[in-house]
């Protein structure tokens, strides 16, 4: 059934192709085809049938990419372009063999791409790279586990150790992984979210005491107005167009704020329809604000300031008075500030003309449901933090929270990084999660906050910890500051990860390496009592199970759940009561516990057998509960701050393109943005090449501008003229990361500042 040895060609820059203009347009029958064709062709017509007509469905798994919830009534295909992708890349049956790490040294697959690593195939085998040497080799599971037991074990102190997640693992893995590390004795449990929705959850967090999305699936069809702010949803969350088209013909109106036009925002063919097939399709944005980057908070507070100048003109009849009266605090001092609101700032920091900030804030007034979806445009700045408070101050002053049609709705990246959160994959859990923890298990958690992903690079770097572990993901490719990481994980004595398929963190790693290979989410996972289903929570905290329907990959490989049993049991055996050796012949026994410790999950077992499982509480959403230190929502006062641009500078952003999920790469396409074999390029407006003095088709060097005058440079990159905000430029991530000092880092939340980074643009001598 497997195949090896795939041929893989490697992009050559110099053919990069681009048609000139972006497509207005997203998905529709070309969708269709590019997910079904390669599907096929990847994984035979029995292999391709088996997953994708199981993708999404409620016996089947649950989709590997994203984190959009499913509709209540599934179609026979529900799914998009990308969830298709995600499940060929997994449930490839090309594998890597045992004598793959002999013909390939580690030195030689550092020099690799991305793409070309996770083409090789599924791993199939534990691997352990010794001290001092350039090949990996294959190892007994037992042997592997020995090797981190007895280095754990050996460390002066389990804050030596550092614990990574990626947003795919399930709930069950997720909660054991927990377990194990605070059992072990840290709370070393830095995950993606820290570089993705952090900024979310802690200005959330503060203000309506939840991080978490405050609708469900069906508030889209109820609202008036839906906002979508710095998010390209016809890349990343497909099925969303699906909703925003069905919110239009429910009578919503959509606007976009976005430095670029994104075809998924522009204009929707959805599949499903005829109209879709044959017709020009749905246009999705009513009103596109192409703002420059960074430039939300302002255009937050503008359209915040109308609504309380509205307010003033007609005293009693725009704010929602009884509700801010009984539910919110602050009303005064944001008033008082906004009234000072410089307006000249803000069409500094905007980019906007008065007329569309007008046009705005009438929509928002006259709308009386509202919702404002975000995601990655809006969480990866400095100011990330306060500008999601602003999200939240315009919706509260008209009672936009706690009612249908509704909300707050920051759109989660990786497909199960909100469960993760939710089952205690966070450095800083609060004390009651871990009275908790500690009581059902009988042991003393530890309580000092652990270390984020950006503290984790500071410390390895510097020598305190000593040993990684990542369970999934790509820590090294997917963080900020490439040569810091690479540096901080080179300086570990052993780095551990627990994937998939091959990537950059499996060829820059510590002085011993070890490579644990799993089952993914398509694959059925057989155990002693029979096949076992996992769960996993979506953006609107609706909680599921996932079925895998293929044959695993390799005979060999063993699930996530045992792996982390496995191990926990060699490293902290019965210094907690688990039953370690139970918990990967029956998931029940996991969920069983998970019922005990996790808010809202309370008979786990039986509620997750329910069709279509069930949907975690949310005070906001469910009773106008919030959860601050004063019960009450807060509206809050941000100080107003724009990314500052010195002369011949140019804001970039690093974004994905179609053709990629984070670092793992499918084909070097963005056929959304006319981009065609390559990803070395970076997008520029009209008016700035004219302005710099460069032209379309021009190679240059990209140069961070940063005050520690450190030379952080990405070389020989294809200028593309292309709409974007004037000042503004975008280059794709994670090439993009050499860019971003470590220390560039959104207020509060630690997040990378991946999306404003200073630029200046260098012609290539000769190019
Ligand atoms: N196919 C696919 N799906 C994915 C992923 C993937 O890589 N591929 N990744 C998953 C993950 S982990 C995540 S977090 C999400 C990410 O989903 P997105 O956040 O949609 O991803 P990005 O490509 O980072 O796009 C950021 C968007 O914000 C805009 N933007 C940039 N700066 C600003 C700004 O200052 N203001 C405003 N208003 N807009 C701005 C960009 O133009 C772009 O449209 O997608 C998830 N889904
Ligand atoms: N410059 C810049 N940097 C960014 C961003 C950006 O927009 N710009 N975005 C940030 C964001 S939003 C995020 S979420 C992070 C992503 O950071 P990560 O989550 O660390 O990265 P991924 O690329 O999603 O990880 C892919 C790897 O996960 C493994 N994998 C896949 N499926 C499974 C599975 O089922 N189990 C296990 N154990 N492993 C699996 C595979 O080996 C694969 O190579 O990157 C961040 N970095
Ligand atoms: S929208 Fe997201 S979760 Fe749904 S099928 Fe597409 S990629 Fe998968
Ligand atoms: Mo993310």
């Amino acid at each position: 059934m497997t195949r090896k040895n795939p041929q893989v060609e490697e992009a050559n820059e110099a053919d990069i192709e681009v048609t000139g203009h972006p497509k207005t347009w997203a998905a529709g029958v070309p969708g269709v085809y590019h997910s079904l064709e390669p599907a096929i062709k990847h994984m035979g017509p029995g292999r391709a049938g088996k997953t994708l007509l199981a993708l999404n469905q409620k016996d089947g798994f649950d989709c590997m990419s994203c984190a959009w919830p499913d509709p209540g009534h599934r179609k026979t295909f529900e799914f998009c372009e990308n969830g298709a992708k995600a499940v060929t890349w997994e449930a490839t049956p090309v594998v890597i063999g045992s004598e793959f790490w002999a013909e390939h040294p580690v030195s030689a697959l550092r020099e690799r791409s991305e793409y070309w690593l996770g083409m090789q195939g599924r791993l199939t085998e534990p691997v352990h790279k010794p001290a001092g040497e350039d090949h990996y080799r294959p190892v007994s599971w037992e042997q592997a586990f020995t090797i981190i037991a007895d280095k754990l074990k050996s460390l002066p102190s389990p804050d030596r150790a550092t614990f990574y997640t990626s947003g795919r693992t399930s709930n069950e893995a997720a909660f054991l992984y927990q377990l194990f590390v605070r059992a072990y004795g840290t709370n070393n449990l830095p995950d993606c979210s820290n570089m993705c929705h952090e900024s979310s959850g802690w200005a959330m967090g503060q203000t309506i005491g939840i991080g978490k999305a405050t609708i469900s699936y069906d508030d889209f069809a109820k609202a008036d107005l839906i906002i979508v702010m710095g998010q390209n949803p016809g890349t990343n969350h497909p099925r969303m167009l699906t909703a925003l088209e069905e919110a239009k013909e429910a009578g919503a109106a959509i606007v976009a704020v976005n430095p670029l036009p994104e075809a998924g925002l522009m204009r929707y063919k959805n599949p499903q329809k005829v109209k879709g097939i044959v017709g020009r399709g749905t246009q999705i944005a009513d009103q596109f604000l192409q703002v420059r980057i960074g430039g939300d908070m302002a255009l937050l507070q503008a359209i915040s300031k109308r609504v309380l100048d509205a307010e003033a003109a007609n005293p009693g009849t725009v704010l929602d008075h009884a509700f801010l009266a009984e539910h919110c605090q602050g009303l005064e001092e944001l008033r008082a500030h906004l009234a000072g609101l410089d307006e000249a700032a803000v069409l500094e920091a905007t980019g906007l003309r008065v007329e569309e900030i007008d046009e705005l804030a009438h929509r928002y007034l006259k709308a009386d449901k509202v919702i404002i979806t975000w995601a990655m445009g809006i969480t990866q700045h400095k100011k990330g933090v306060a500008t999601i408070k602003e999200i939240i101050n315009l919706l509260l002053l008209r009672g936009n929270i706690g009612k249908p049609g509704a909300g707050a709705s920051p759109i989660r990246g990786h497909s199960n990084v909100q469960g993760d959160r939710t089952m205690g994959i966070w450095e800083q859990m609060p004390p009651a999660f871990l009275d908790a923890l500690g009581e059902e298990f009988s042991f003393e958690p530890p309580r000092e906050h652990g270390v984020d992903a950006v503290e984790t690079i500071r410390q390895m770097r510097d020598g305190g910890i000593r040993v990684f572990l990542g369970l999934g993901g790509n820590f090294v490719g997917a963080m900020s500051d490439t040569d810091a990481g690479i540096a901080a994980m080179e300086n570990t004595e052993l780095s551990v990860q627990i994937s998939t398929k091959l990537n950059r963190s499996h060829t820059v790693t510590g002085a011993e390496a070890l490579i644990l290979p799993t089952m993914g989410r398509t694959e059925i996972d057989l155990q002693e009592s029979g096949p076992q289903f996992v769960s996993v929570e979506d953006t609107v905290c609706a909680v599921h199970a996932s079925h895998g329907t293929v044959e695993p990959v390799a005979p060999g490989l063993l699930s996530e759940v045992a792996i982390v049993s496995r191990l926990a049991n060699k490293v902290v055996g019965d210094s907690v009561q688990a039953d370690w050796a139970g918990f990967e012949k029956n998931y029940d026994l996991v969920r069983d516990h998970i019922s005990h410790v996790v808010n809202g999950c309370e008979d786990y077992n039986r509620k997750i057998r329910q069709d279509g499982g069930f949907v975690l509480p949310n005070g906001p959403r469910d009773s106008r509960t919030f959860n601050t230190p004063t019960g009450k929502a807060m509206l809050t006062v941000n100080e107003l701050e724009h990314v500052e641009r010195p002369a011949g500078t140019l804001i970039l952003q690093s974004m994905r393109s179609h053709d990629q999920f984070n670092t793992t790469i499918y084909g070097n396409n963005d056929r959304y943005r006319g981009i065609k074999k390559g990803r070395e390029v970076v997008f520029v407006s009209p008016a700035d090449l004219a302005e710099l003095g460069l032209s379309d088709g021009q190679h240059v060097d990209i140069h961070g501008v940063y005050k520690d005058n450190v030379d952080r440079v990405l070389r020989n990159f294809r200028v593309v003229s292309y709409p974007t905000a004037d000042g503004c430029a975008a280059a794709y991530y994670p090439e993009a990361n050499v860019l971003v000092p470590l220390e560039s880092v959104a207020e509060g939340s630690q997040t990378p500042v991946s999306k404003a980074i200073i630029v200046r643009l260098e012609p290539v001598a000769g190019a």
